[in-house]
């Protein structure tokens, strides 16, 4: 039999809460498994449930966009904000683009060099992350953070990287709101 030449289309409805029909939960981040990210973690603290990634199924060839929705709950670990992990793409030079479905948020890019930039995020912000820019987001608000994000479909995840490093800057709670500092933990690349 002749092999499929295309993907056959499809569609999937986002949620008001950013949750996909049919439901398609790919990646569920606790507390637990994110405790590196922050300063410290109190032992006090439950193991909730920081983010979850629902995810469009496609293969991971730079032919496609792979797409997904994004859901922050909104919380602190000392005076940082939920975030999530932050990656670069495997691929340093595949893009990105977030589109804010709900909530309120900041996004922090971050190139190997230790330039950083912020991008505010709510509902109805596109947010275009080019290539070479580490991205994370962090709720500082109230309600969850959701967004949708589709990329090119070959970039992969580079964890390593920002967790090795760290990120320069971090998103804190202020006295009188969401505040940018550096971060004290963050360690230049050495090339
Ligand atoms: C966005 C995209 C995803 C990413 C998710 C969570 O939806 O950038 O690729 O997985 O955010 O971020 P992270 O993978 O860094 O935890
Ligand atoms: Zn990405």
């Amino acid at each position: 039999m002749e092999a499929k030449r295309w993907l056959e289309p499809f569609s999937t409805d986002v949620q008001a809460d950013g949750t996909l029909t049919p439901e398609r939960l790919t990646g569920e981040q606790r507390l637990s498994h994110l405790r590196a990210i922050y300063e410290a973690v109190p032992e006090s603290m439950p193991d909730q449930v920081v983010y979850r990634v629902y995810s469009m199924p496609v293969p991971e060839r730079a032919s496609e966009l792979q797409t997904c929705t994004t859901v922050l709950e909104p919380g602190t670990v000392g005076r940082e904000y939920f975030m999530t992990k932050g990656h670069f793409h495997a691929v340093r030079d595949r893009s990105e683009v977030y589109l804010g479905l709900s909530g309120e948020g900041l996004l922090l890019l971050a190139t190997e060099e230790g330039d950083h930039r912020v991008i505010e995020m709510s509902k109805g912000t596109v947010a275009y992350v080019p290539g070479g820019w580490a991205h994370r987001s962090a709720n500082t608000g109230s309600d969850p953070l959701v967004f949708f994000a589709a990329y090119v479909g070959d970039a992969g995840h580079d964890y390593a990287t920002v967790l090795e490093r760290g990120f320069p800057i971090l998103a804190v709670m202020g006295d009188d709101g969401p505040r940018i500092v550096e971060n004290p933990r963050y360690r230049v690349s050495a090339a």
